[in-house]
């Protein structure tokens, strides 16, 4: 429902007066501004659009503020630490999206803006992604922290590290390429890549600002690769290859059109049939320019 911007300024009075305070008059992008639907739904940023905007725009998330937050040389989607537009920090893995890829054991689709499979098909348990194996997978325990823990959460079993189509329907459209399904990404760091898990759940620390020289397992960042666990991407999940150094056109996490070879004549392509961008504003409704290509976009309102 669509109110004029006075009688919105009218009802907000109204709602002051009465001393409510749980709802919440989104401005939801200006122009055509609306109430949220429901008020009282979880809604991760009150005063972010409720429609996915078609632009970055300055007081967007940090992946949509068409800004180079962490001054890394990548702006938003370029930026290999930016999942999608409502991700909030740039210069990590985590999104600052509360509920978001807190699972450090089982793994759901890394990129629709939630922890767990319900929603997505997506359960794949952390050891299932690792490799080299790590040893602590065997029995009742966990890469985590550094070292191995113990959990009570579900044991793996190798028989059960299979993708559904389920998964692949409902996040192969999200995923970035040089990503799988489940954040394992072929991420580089100028000509340094490599094939790594990035949920911030399964490490001592979520970004490594406080540590230049991480072991792995410590924290995992583009600038920081060493850091990281190593991975495999899951052959039936994923939203293209792109190459460590690359034969093709396609862009990594964290690559830019000049590592590409001089045979592209300085533009990236797509796997998928996606259409290749520059920014958001190139792709189409609902769509963010991530890596070079227009992915899907979920909406957390
Ligand atoms: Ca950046
Ligand atoms: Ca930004
Ligand atoms: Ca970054
Ligand atoms: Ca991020």
């Amino acid at each position: 429902m669509k109110f004029p911007k006075i009688l919105q300024l009218l009802m907000l009075g109204a709602l002051t007066a009465c001393g409510s305070s749980d709802v919440e008059l989104g401005d939801d992008g200006g122009v055509g501004s609306v109430v949220d639907a429901d008020p009282s739904a979880v809604d991760a940023d009150p005063n972010a659009p409720d429609a996915m905007p078609s632009t970055c725009f300055a007081d967007g998330a940090a992946c949509n503020n068409c800004i180079d937050d962490d001054e890394d040389g990548f702006i938003d989607g370029a930026d290999p630490e930016c999942t999608g537009y409502q991700d909030d920090d740039e210069s990590s893995f985590e999104t600052g999206i509360p509920g978001d890829n807190v699972d450090a054991i089982i793994q759901d689709c890394f990129f629709d803006g939630n922890s767990g499979g319900g929603n997505d098909g997506c359960a794949q348990h952390v050891c299932c992604l690792l490799e080299p194996f790590v040893d602590c997978c065997e029995g009742n325990q966990t890469p985590q922290n550094d070292g191995c823990i113990d959990f009570t959460g579900p044991k793996y079993d190798p028989a059960e590290c299979v993708s559904t189509q389920a998964c692949t329907d409902n996040c192969a459209p999200l995923t970035p390429p040089g990503c799988d399904c489940f954040g394992c990404c072929t991420v580089c760091n100028g000509t340094d890549c490599a094939d790594v898990l990035t949920n911030p759940a399964i490490y001592e620390e979520p970004n490594c600002s406080a540590n230049a020289n991480p072991a792995q397992g410590e924290c995992c960042e583009s600038e920081h690769l060493e850091g990281c666990y190593s991975c495999t991407k899951s052959a039936e999940c994923g939203g293209g290859t792109c190459d460590a150094s690359p034969t093709d056109c396609i862009l990594c996490p964290g690559q830019s059109v000049d590592d590409l070879p001089a045979s592209c004549n300085g533009d990236q392509t797509c796997p998928n049939s996606q259409t290749a961008c520059q920014q958001t504003s190139d792709c189409g409704q609902d769509q963010y320019c991530s890596n070079g290509c227009c992915v899907s976009s979920i909406i957390i309102n």
